[in-house]
């Protein structure tokens, strides 16, 4: 295979087409039975089950993650995956033999009479069970069937439209430029083909179907009762993660796939972008009215415009003459500049036009079945496709980003990688367009488009992530994708395209984003006021008090739509947006704390209500717009964005507070506005599940609360994350159970926190019937951070106190309006307690 010449591309794509194995079948052979009952045959980390026709393998690669697949007549497809890293493939657990299955020290396998697969836990409670007919088999093309019981809720798929819950619905998995998309469009631009179930009686699972296909899913759409997934080609290979947490799920789910580098922290600031705009004086313009106004912002965004006729890694020195000159004063202001790079490369033979020229030299484009390059018309006109499945391609790609790089180009951004291609009937390239796969563990092998079609985009992502690594290895690496696949947030950030301008998109994309968190993309946005048509000025500022809790930040609009920068509908709506950007400033240090958390564990930033609180699955509020940033902030807009309606707001049990007033959040059943903390009553406790409390929108304000047994860092607000916070490190300390918090920092870009240069510390309160104790553990790490104290308030407090930290007396102010206590702090950063005594 290896040696094949470019003439020999027809015949082999025509047999992967039929179907046939390129790489090498026999050692991968069992044997089916003819006939009868399945057998299973025990193996050290699973079972076989030889059935008429097909042999299913499940393994344990952990305790909690089983690898399933089906032989076709005995022959398991290539082992290799773009999702699953080959070491975690290779990983094994060993199991406990039974006679109809096996367990493993978290699960139950059990293989019923008719070969099905039951996977429960420990104490026999089903975790995932398949529904009669298991697998059929049409064609190159399969069905797998589960059951889904009544009270399981999907979630996940990428940013797949439609509702949170995906229960009743169907999806397809092909990636597709999808400007306009609305509420049931569906195909769209990502194919994550990972979900996770939450509610059934052994708890949350996932399933990753590994399958880059054109695949397809029914969550008890067709068949109220049963969950369906297949695909036209390709392996039969799916890994089954047991909870019983959804957190547990979406960790696991990040052990298998990877999770997302840390980001540089200005990528977590505000950043604001147009398409396009057109010339450096321009971007000059607003970023000086950005600092005018005092919008705190981290970076503009460079869309096509500032390209040379579209061609990506050229720039129009007519309207930008010096990119490096202009990326260096935007950095003397706190801004950095993101450029677009898409992946059509100008077919531009003899014009002095680099990546075609040295695409060529290096055969770095994908071709047609005919041997030839394949061409399609794209932005620069007639353009050639980078053949991101060989990995030689793909570090050729990465270099192509060196100029940029040295002209001070902070970040880029991959868009167009579905792939799009214009004038044709599908958007994309013809399906036997040929791939070459020269990558990872694949065999070295030639492949169709059919094939690789959906993780084109990802491994465009991989290219440029790794080119820049490698461009600037102690530099973290920022790349911004639209097209992606499970394991993508390995190499990128993402957002959700071309949306538009209604509050039905607003609503839309909150659904988006906790489902891609869900899908192990923790950092994704949605364009603030929408893409394309304009919003209202009502709208706008809506989008950017939500947006301003979402993971990324960015305000972006379309050519020829109505100027969309915060300050376009007066001073009124400005004053109201600048307060929730700056609010996002004063959040960095829980934000950066949490960003911390999703590079180590790989829970999302952004999450669904029940993500840490699972009884809000059964709340009675309509929650549809509800959603946490971390554990610690629920953050409830509006259920009908665009109404005035008073709605509830249903407060998982623990205990919240506002988190605008610091004071208790009084629930619409309480008796009176009796203190979170008396004398008498030390724990905040007195909320049962369900507690509802009725929220009238008003439009410069946005419901926040935050979970009693909350250490909650800010700082100062700053313009920009580069400059430094003046003043005290801001600790509030919300009373209540598990009470905690965590302090991070480093020099937020450079790779120096993989070597000590970083800060953690975690914080924690305990509440006693005559104060309270704030335990600060030693910091990990060598990095000194730019606070030398820290102002503490605790909230829920009645009366005076008397602070101590370590022998020293610290002065204590009472603030009897707020519920607050506030007092000054030492750094701590040995370690060290401040007690608080009530008096
Ligand atoms: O065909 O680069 O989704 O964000 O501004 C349109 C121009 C191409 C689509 C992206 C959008 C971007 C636009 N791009």
């Amino acid at each position: 295979m290896a040696g094949m010449t470019r003439g020999m591309l027809r015949l082999v794509a025509a047999t992967a087409l039929a179907g046939a194995t390129p790489w090498s079948a026999a050692a991968q052979q069992i044997a089916p039975i003819d006939a009868g009952a399945p057998q299973i045959s025990a193996r050290a980390n699973g079972v076989d089950v030889r059935a008429a026709g097909t042999v299913m393998r499940v393994n344990a690669l952990t305790d909690s993650i089983l690898r399933v697949r089906i032989a076709r007549g005995g022959v398991f497809a290539e082992d290799a995956s773009w999702a699953v890293p080959a070491g975690f493939r290779a990983r094994t657990v060993k199991v406990t033999p039974a006679a109809d299955g096996f367990s493993t020290a978290a699960v139950r396998v059990r293989i019923t009479a008719a070969g099905g697969l039951v996977v429960e836990d420990l104490a026999g409670k089903v975790i995932s069970a398949d529904a009669p007919r298991p697998v059929d088999l049409d064609g190159t093309g399969f069905t797998l069937r589960k059951a889904l019981p009544f009270g399981q809720h999907i979630y996940g798929l990428g940013d797949k439209t439609g509702d949170l819950d995906r229960r009743g619905q169907s999806f397809v998995d092909w990636n597709t430029d999808s400007y306009k998309f609305m509420r049931s469009t569906d195909p769209i631009y990502k194919s994550v083909p990972f979900f996770v179930s939450a509610g059934g009686e052994g708890g949350s699972y996932g399933i990753l179907f590994d399958n880059t296909y054109r695949a397809w899913f029914d969550f008890a759409h067709r068949d109220p009762n049963t969950l369906e997934m297949g695909a036209p080609d390709g392996p039969i290979d799916y890994y089954l993660i047991a909870g019983p947490t959804t957190g547990d799920v979406v960790r696991r789910y990040t052990d298998l796939t990877g999770r997302a580098p840390m980001p540089p922290q200005w990528a977590l600031g505000f950043q604001q972008s147009r398409y396009s705009y057109m010339s450096a004086d321009e971007v000059r313009q607003i970023a000086g009215r950005l600092r005018a106004e005092k919008i705190p912002t981290d970076v503009l965004w460079l869309d096509i415009d500032f390209q040379d006729r579209n061609r990506p890694f050229t720039v129009n020195t007519q309207t930008f003459p010096d990119l490096a000159g202009l990326a260096r004063d935007m950095k003397s202001t706190g801004i950095k500049l993101i450029a677009i790079t898409d992946l059509h490369v100008a077919a531009a033979p003899n014009q002095g036009y680099t990546p075609y020229d040295t695409g060529i030299a290096g055969d770095h484009f994908v071709h047609n079945p005919d041997g030839s390059v394949f061409v399609g018309k794209v932005w620069p006109g007639p353009s050639v496709f980078p053949d991101f499945t060989r990995a030689k391609s793909r570090v050729w790609w990465g270099g192509l980003f060196k100029p940029f790089v040295h002209d001070g180009i902070a970040g880029f951004w991959n868009d167009m990688n579905e792939p799009s291609v214009f004038e044709t009937l599908t958007g994309t390239m013809p399906l036997d367009t040929v791939h070459h796969i020269a990558s990872d563990d694949f065999a070295d092998r030639n492949a169709t488009h059919a094939e690789v079609h959906n993780v084109y985009g990802m491994l465009n992502t991989r290219a440029t992530f790794e080119g820049l690594r490698t461009l600037q290895p102690n530099e973290r690496a920022f790349v911004m994708t639209r097209a992606s696949y499970a394991g993508g947030q390995r190499y990128g950030v993402t957002w959700t395209g071309d949306n538009s301008a209604t509050w039905d998109h607003l609503k839309l994309s909150v659904h988006q984003l906790i489902n891609l968190g869900l899908s192990g993309f923790a950092w994704a946005g949605a364009d603030v006021g929408g893409f394309t048509g304009g919003p209202s000025a009502d709208l706008l500022t809506r989008w950017f008090e939500i947006g301003a809790f979402t993971p990324v930040f960015r305000d972006h609009a379309e050519k020829g739509s109505p100027r969309a920068e915060p300050w376009v509908d007066g001073a009124e709506h400005l004053a109201i947006r600048r307060r929730f950007v700056e609010e996002r400033y004063r959040l960095m240090p829980y934000l950066y704390a949490l960003a911390d958390r999703n590079a180590h564990a790989g829970d999302p930033v952004m999450r669904p209500v029940f993500y840490d609180y699972p009884d809000a699955l059964k709340a009675s509020c309509d929650q549809s717009m509800a959603f946490t940033l971390g554990a610690s902030l629920l953050v409830a807009p509006p259920p009908k964005p665009e109404s005035p309606q008073t709605y509830n707001v249903c407060l998982p049990a623990g205990g919240w507070f506002d988190y605008w007033t610091g004071l208790p959040a009084t629930p619409m059943k309480a008796s009176g506005d009796a203190p979170i903390m008396s004398a008498t009553q030390t724990t905040p406790e007195q909320r049962i599940n369900g507690d509802m409390v009725a929220e009238t929108p008003r439009l410069d304000h946005l419901p926040v609360y935050v979970r009693a047994g909350t250490i909650l860092p800010r700082q100062p607000v700053t313009q920009s994350t580069s400059e430094v916070p003046t003043g005290l490190l801001f600790l509030d300390v919300y009373p209540g159970s598990g009470c905690t918090g965590v302090l991070y920092a480093d020099d937020g870009h450079s790779m120096a926190f993989e070597r000590g240069g970083y800060l953690r510390q975690t914080v924690r309160c305990t509440v006693s019937a005559d104060g309270m104790t704030i335990a600060f553990d030693k910091r990990q790490g060598s990095f000194s951070p730019w606070w030398k104290q820290i102002a503490v308030t605790v909230h829920g407090w009645k009366g005076a106190g008397a602070v101590r930290q370590g022998t020293r007396t610290l002065s204590a102010s009472r603030d009897d309006a707020a519920q607050a206590l506030r007092f000054t702090a030492g750094d701590l950063a040995k370690g060290g307690t401040v007690t608080i005594t009530r008096g």
